[in-house]
């Protein structure tokens, strides 16, 4: 069965594409395309066609699983000059997501109708990429170059409503008569000549838009290729160039950006992000849990920002405290950070009385019989989570989720405390857990397949990336990221600074370094609090009250706007610990930062995935791209290993006396390559 059928409506011939999920155009596509655009020509009682989709979404882009392969013919191009050359009106019937390829299929047309649901956009530059088949072209000349840069160096899809004010929808449809308003606006406008083409349309010239646009995004874009290759084509379709001219332009820029690491990196992301939502032993069609009300025990930082999740999918909440004071605080707090999105336009006012009336606080852990679904967010300690999970156990009702959102703690010591480990369930959420993408879910020996199917679902319905974990001592991200942290304290002893190492890292492309990220999260995390006791220069630190940008002081000296400088009094401190250490102080190269600071959180991933604790690689490079701000142009840790190369790597490791994990020699040995 071909994924395109034509189909006769009077003088009007229905396309349609029925190529699910998302009707990627991929070659099978584009050829029934071309089949059917030229029936249509070629049929002199034929006097308009519309292209329409079945299924969920018009076209969603080029075929991604396509890249890198042989191209078979038609190219994306070539079918769109054919289409917007045909002597008959063509018209594109959209809903769903015109994004990518669709998009620059819709404008080839020459009429485009849409429901008032649908979103069209280019989101190449997320892949890496540009709009290679005419976008960054056609675009402008339709709608001008400032909501061009917009669609096409951002990537972020936009409503039809805007895309009709201006001018890249011409019509809505009924939201559900879209094929026959399309069939008759195919019909009104049969007779219509000249057709509009965006080909032979001229752009304005907006140097001031485009000088604005890369000044205002500059951080945004820091580190990526694809923005600047985005705007520059752009540019070149409003600066006097001719349609051909800015065509090859396009294709060159395309082409460099297809060969490039960041664009594989970008594509393997997105492969990855969908692949970590399966369990590769629990199947597909597993019978989730219903989860109508969930309870969150804990109303401080964490508790409070796991709960906004939930609210703002509409799911009631029952928060948990012991005291009154700390649940009003926990509370006010979580109606000031709805106050705040809804002021910075992100939210609708509305929506914050919406998510807050789902609200139900709490002082008893009685109250939570009802839940579906149970997370506590209390203090890091077994004993107390033992034994709070041992009260859940009598209250909460048969089939209830108890979940623990321990960022460290041994979750099957946790679910031991209960007659039902098979409820029991890591949810480890990052602060600030409202905002941050990554949910690691913990799996317990004795987790059930269905409580895990329940939660990768939730996960995905409150917004988050779920990833899988096995239980060891800070599961995927925390484990790696330790090594990196111990390192980072060696070369202190050894010659390096804060700022240097840090400096390393914002270059690779990390939002921060470990020393401001100790002074992000606080110095005194994890203190064993006697100031008395000085065994590491973060031990010196916290007792000097030093606790990080909370104190205005940390690794760094922070002024009263948090803008970090080097500190005199850190730098007194580490020479201090440097001298009692016997450590020689010698200098310490950049490269030798990345050496010991990122390849032993490599060696650290090669351990977690032989011991199964992550089902794969790239369940890693998720974790970290999600979790820590791994710079997604470099594919997280694994992928980015691959680029490395894991024999330097091994090489790196033993120069710098790490014991290398067998799974990363075997691979280098064996030339291999993390899947
Ligand atoms: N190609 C191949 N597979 C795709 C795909 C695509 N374009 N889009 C989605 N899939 C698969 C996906 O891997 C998953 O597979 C399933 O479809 C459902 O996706 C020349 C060069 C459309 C908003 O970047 O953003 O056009 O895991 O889980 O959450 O200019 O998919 O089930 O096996 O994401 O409902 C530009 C990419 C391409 C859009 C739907 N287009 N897709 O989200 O479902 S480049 C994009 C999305 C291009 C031209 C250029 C989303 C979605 P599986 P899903 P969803």
């Amino acid at each position: 069965m071909s994924v395109i059928t034509t189909e006769r409506q009077g003088d009007v011939l229905v396309i349609t594409s029925d190529n699910p999920p998302v009707n990627a155009l991929g070659a099978a596509v584009r050829q029934g395309l071309e089949a059917g655009i030229k029936e249509g020509v070629a049929d002199p009682s034929i006097k308009a066609m519309v292209i329409t989709c079945a299924g969920r979404t018009f076209f969603a882009g080029a075929d991604i699983t396509e890249f890198g392969k042989p191209m078979q013919e038609p190219g994306l191009p070539t079918l769109i000059e054919m289409i917007e050359a045909a002597d008959k009106p063509v018209v594109a019937a959209i809903h769903g997501t015109a994004l990518g390829g669709g998009c620059e299929v819709a404008l080839g047309c020459h009429y485009r109708i849409a429901v008032p649901s649908a979103k069209i956009g280019t989101p190449e530059v997320k892949l890496g990429l540009l709009p290679g088949a005419g976008g960054t072209q056609r675009i402008p000349r339709i709608a001008g170059v400032k909501l061009a840069l917009e669609m096409t160096a951002k990537g972020d899809p936009i409503p039809v409503k805007v895309a009709q004010a201006a001018g890249l929808i011409d019509r809505l449809a009924g939201e559900d008569s879209l094929l026959a308003d399309a069939i008759a606006f195919a019909r009104e406008v049969a007779d219509t000549r000249p057709l509009p083409i965006a080909s032979q349309k001229t752009a304005t010239p907006d140097p001031d838009a485009v000088a604005a646009f890369k000044k205002e995004n500059a951080r945004r874009f820091r580190g990526f290729d694809a923005p600047a290759a985005n705007i520059a084509c752009v540019e070149k379709a409003a600066d006097g160039s001719s349609f051909a001219e800015g065509i090859a332009f396009e294709r060159q820029e395309f082409m460099k950006l297809m060969m490039g690491v960041q664009s594989a990196a970008q594509r393997h992301i997105f492969f990855a992000e969908r692949q970590a939502a399966k369990i590769d032993d629990v199947p597909a069609d597993t019978k989730l849990r219903d989860i109508k009300r969930v309870g969150v025990i804990g109303a401080g930082t964490m508790g409070g920002g796991i709960s906004m999740n939930f609210l703002s999918a509409g799911i009631p909440v029952t928060i948990v405290e012991m005291q009154q004071d700390a649940l009003d605080r926990g509370t006010g707090v979580m109606r000031k950070n709805y106050e705040g999105s809804a002021a910075k336009g992100r939210i609708k006012p509305e929506a914050v009385d919406q998510a807050m009336g789902l609200l139900t606080p709490t002082l008893s852990l009685d109250d939570l019989a009802d839940c579906d679904l149970i997370i506590e967010a209390v203090y890091e300690n077994m004993d107390v989570k033992k034994e709070l999970f041992g009260k859940l156990d009598a209250i909460a009702k048969p089939g209830a989720i108890l979940a623990s959102n321990t960022s460290y703690l041994n979750v099957d010591e946790i679910a031991s405390a209960t007659k039902r480990p098979e409820d029991v369930v890591g949810m480890h959420f990052f602060s600030p857990a409202n905002v941050m993408k990554l949910l690691e879910v913990v799996r317990g020996a004795k987790t059930a397949k269905d409580v895990l199917a329940t939660v990768m679902a939730l996960g995905k319905k409150i917004r988050k990336v779920p990833v899988v974990s096995g239980v060891c001592p800070g599961f995927i991200g925390n484990r790696m990221l330790s090594q990196r942290q111990i390192a980072a304290n060696e070369m202190l002893m050894q010659g390096a600074t804060p700022q240097q190492i840090d400096k390393v890292h914002v270059d690779f492309g990390m939002p921060m370094g470990p020393f401001q990220m100790s002074d992000l999260a606080g110095v005194d995390i994890g203190w064993h609090r006697d100031p008395t006791r000085i065994e590491s220069i973060r031990d010196a630190l916290a007792a000097e009250g030093r606790w990080g940008q909370k104190k205005n002081a940390g690794f760094y000296d922070y002024d009263e706007k948090r803008q970090p400088s080097p500190s005199p009094r850190v730098a007194e401190i580490i020479e201090e610990f440097r001298a009692k250490s016997g450590n020689e102080k010698r200098d310490i190269s950049d490269e030798e930062i990345v050496e010991r600071t990122l390849y032993p959180m490599v060696n650290e991933g090669a351990k977690i995935l032989a011991e199964g604790m992550a089902q794969r690689a790239s369940d890693i490079d998720v974790v970290w791209i999600y979790g820590y701000g791994w710079p997604v142009y470099r594919g997280g840790p694994m992928f980015w290993a691959n680029t490395e190369g894991l024999s330097k790597i091994v090489a790196g490791l033993e120069k710098h006396g790490y014991e290398v994990a067998p799974l990363l020699k075997e691979k280098a040995e064996k030339g291999e390559r993390f899947a």
